[in-house]
């Protein structure tokens, strides 16, 4: 199947989490896609589809509307088979797999965290995951200063960057200091944001706003609640 004649619509929810290495890395690609939230694609609420959903939960994607793929690493990898950007030497594309796996262990708690913790709940979560944040950004800081490179592969930004990407750019909604810590980190969030088509994704893309006491994305200029529901 060629990729410019696929029909992939991701499905997905109120939040800024799973979805955005995907979304990140088919733009950098160029690969049109409909980002379509849960109750527009099945009509219906998620309670009330969530039960035959493969591993029952989202992002999705569906591919020519026949293909339902769960699970954001499994879509990241579809993804780069399609642009044939996937890494042919094994010990490459372990590292890679290594980083993008050390990127999305990052989700928990961090993710849900940012979008939906408020008040005194989401001042003991940050200050909670601290250490484990801390931890993880030396050792990605480590690998970048490690290799004489733009990304952490070569010069080419992969599933395994815009993953690393989204997880730390969102550590800026927790905490605007910490990534100030990493200049390598810094350097590499710069390198990826000054990518044309990553620009215009991220001035494009809804603003996540009210962190920590009401989260909202501003939605086609609507504010409306983070979610799984519809508002
Ligand atoms: N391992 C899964 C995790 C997916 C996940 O946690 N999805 C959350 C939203 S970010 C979800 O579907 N929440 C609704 C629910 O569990 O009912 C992945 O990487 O895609």
């Amino acid at each position: 199947m060629e990729n410019s004649k696929m029909k992939i619509d991701l499905i997905y929810f109120k939040m800024r989490a799973l979805a955005e290495a995907p979304q990140l890395l088919m733009h950098y690609l160029n690969i049109k896609y409909n980002y379509i939230m849960s109750w527009d694609y099945f009509g219906k609420e998620w309670q009330e589809v969530k039960a035959q959903i493969p591993f029952k939960q989202l992002p999705m994607i569906v591919v020519n509307d026949k293909h339902d793929i769960c699970q954001s690493i499994a879509i990241l990898n579809f993804i780069e088979n399609i642009a044939g950007l996937k890494l042919k030497e094994p010990i490459q594309d372990a590292k890679a797999s290594a980083i993008l796996q050390s990127a999305q262990e990052l989700f928990l708690p961090l993710n849900p965290t940012v979008n939906f913790a408020v008040g005194d709940d989401f001042i003991k979560k940050r200050d909670n995951m601290m250490p484990f944040l801390q931890t993880r950004f030396e050792e990605l800081e480590k690998i970048l200063k490690s290799n004489e490179h733009i990304f952490f592969i070569d010069n080419e930004p992969r599933a395994c960057d815009f993953a690393t990407f989204h997880h730390l750019d969102l550590s800026r909604e927790l905490d605007a200091n910490l990534i100030k810590k990493y200049p390598r980190l810094e350097q590499f969030l710069e390198d990826i944001n000054s990518l044309s088509q990553i620009e215009n994704y991220l001035n494009s893309r809804p603003e996540l706003i009210d962190v920590g006491i009401e989260p909202k994305l501003v939605i086609d200029g609507t504010a409306q609640p983070t979610g799984t529901q519809k508002t």
